[in-house]
């Protein structure tokens, strides 16, 4: 739709070629350049990867009568956070206006990158507004030389503000080329906007053919076989990737006074994949694996396996995933398939103590089944009835009030506990302790939170709390009239808090013991 020109000049210093056409056994298509627009919020895009084209084009108009000046500005192309943007960042490439005159940004990667065949994939959310022309391109390396159509254009997607639901997918070479290209639009239903939410846009580019998608949905083949007798293939030669946002020009026209500026053209991230020699028979592909796969067992008889959404959906979002459990690393062994939505970690309950489980997750979308991601590994706790606290024990200089002697414990397991709480003072100053300077009348307090659950101020020779304290060896207490405290009591599973604090206003020291009854 567009007579495309760019500065003269610019040959290629860098270039990698893809040999993806020579590639053999690939049957998915492997990363080979990206930009995910993730740097420093505010900052531009990276100037190892893109380069910019600036000013109004010669003849002015970039050749389609645009009305913008292209800058390098950070008014006209930054990185911004964007929650809508799958690592929260994304490139905005801005149109502003200002005394009738309008500026934005075009960046390419001429001199940084070109490649041959494959798949060329951009996230991205259009602007809105009568005027406004986003566009993801790619453009012959040999422009320069052979000029325009010559080179070849491949339009990945582009979009104007008069007919919001479409997109385009173009090719122009000669002998088709500005209103003679080769194109389909891909129509949003509904009336829905393209401006509302970002989309994938993809070409797989192949020896003998183009395939168009959106969202993983072919909607366009443009076959060399199928050209205008007369015309061009060059699509077998490196081509460059473009990002840019015009305001007017022939197609879209001026801007009008609905059109709001600024405008801004998200970009989430561009990828290029090397593809095999020929596409599959749906055309389409499936998410690349599952990463990140963990295991590990929380408790008895649980395994909780987590894992990262694939790198990789190629338009068509993750819809759920299939998790595979075995006993052995090769999965040929009890071997459980379970199909789960769009989660990303799994409680396996149906595990037993004293096997070890492998499992592994496959990523499932409109388009197919990724791969089995690698596995992780994992074996149950085993089970216990019960757990125990053996002893807590602390000792301090106590008095009443702040200077109250403090100390938490917690019943584990399942089950009610039968706990032994001692505060002794007088029987440390008897023998064979003999400590000088004891509590001489400790009050024991234990507490649920706030809540009170008992105080003792003497055991007085309590014969079941005496046979409590020799099952767990605790030294015995002998002088039933001594004011040592205890309480013997059956606490359910919680954290609670034993207090010892002097009676009446007196000072000392005090040993507070907790024991575990069996
Ligand atoms: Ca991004």
């Amino acid at each position: 739709m567009s007579v495309r020109i760019i500065p003269g000049g610019l040959l290629p210093t860098a270039v990698l070629f893809l040999m993806a056409c020579f590639r053999s056994g690939a049957v998915t298509p492997q990363l080979v350049w990206d930009d995910e627009f993730n740097g420093t919020v505010s900052s531009g895009p990276d100037p190892t990867k893109w380069n910019y084209d600036l000013g109004v084009g010669d003849p002015p108009g970039w050749g389609n009568n645009e009305l913008e000046t292209y800058t390098s500005s950070r008014t006209n192309s930054l990185i911004v956070a964007d929650p809508d943007a799958t690592d929260g960042k994304a490139l905005a490439i801005r149109a502003q206006t200002a005394g009738g005159s309008y500026t934005s940004a075009r960046i390419q990667t001429a001199s940084t990158f070109t490649f041959t065949y494959g798949r060329l994939e951009a996230r991205a959310k259009v602007p809105t507004g009568i005027g406004c022309w986003p566009a993801f391109w790619a453009l012959g390396a040999n422009n320069p030389t052979v000029g325009w159509p010559a080179c070849g254009e491949i339009d990945v997607m582009e979009w104007v503000g008069q007919t919001p639901s479409h997109i385009k997918g173009s090719l122009h070479a000669t002998g088709y080329s500005g209103d003679n290209s080769l194109n389909e639009d891909s129509v949003l239903p509904n009336n829905e906007s393209y401006s509302d939410a970002y989309h994938v846009f993809a070409v797989d580019w192949y020896a003998d053919q183009i395939i168009f998608s959106m969202d993983g949905v072919v909607y366009e083949v443009q076959k060399k076989s199928g050209i205008p007798a007369g015309s061009a293939w060059p699509f077998d030669a490196p081509f460059f990737v473009i990002l840019n946002f015009a305001v007017g020009g022939d197609w879209p026209g001026p801007p009008n006074a609905s059109t709001v500026f600024p405008q801004d053209y998200r970009v989430d991230y561009v990828r290029v994949y090397s593809l095999p020699e020929e596409p599959p028979a749906s055309q389409v592909w499936a998410p690349s694996s599952p990463l990140n796969v963990t295991a590990f067992s929380p408790a008895a008889a649980q395994i909780m396996v987590s894992w990262k959404a694939p790198f990789s959906t190629f338009g068509a979002g993750v819809s759920g995933y299939v998790l595979q459990r075995a006993t052995d690393s090769a999965f040929t062994q009890n071997v459980t398939t379970q199909s789960l939505g769009a989660v990303t970690s799994y409680m396996d309950t149906g595990v037993q103590k004293g096997s070890t489980y492998y499992y592994r997750v496959s990523a499932v979308s409109a388009n197919g089944t990724s791969d089995p991601s690698a596995s992780a590994q994992s074996a149950p706790l085993a089970a216990t009835s019960s757990s125990r606290l053996l002893n807590l024990s602390a000792r301090g200089f106590v008095g009443t009030g702040a200077n109250a002697l403090i100390a938490g414990f917690v019943v584990g397991g399942p089950d009610a506990k039968t706990v032994l709480v001692r505060a002794s003072g007088p029987a440390l100053a008897a023998s064979p302790f003999n400590v000088p300077g004891t509590l001489p009348d400790p009050e024991l307090q234990v507490f649920s939170g706030s809540t009170v659950l008992n105080t003792n101020e003497g055991w007085a020779g309590d014969p079941q709390i005496a046979s409590a304290a020799a099952s767990v060896s605790a030294f015995a207490w002998t002088d039933p009239a001594s004011n040592d405290a205890a309480l013997l009591m059956t606490l359910q599973p919680g954290a609670y808090t034993a207090v010892v604090s002097g009676v009446s206003g007196d000072t000392g020291v005090s040993l507070l013991e907790v024991y575990d009854v069996p």
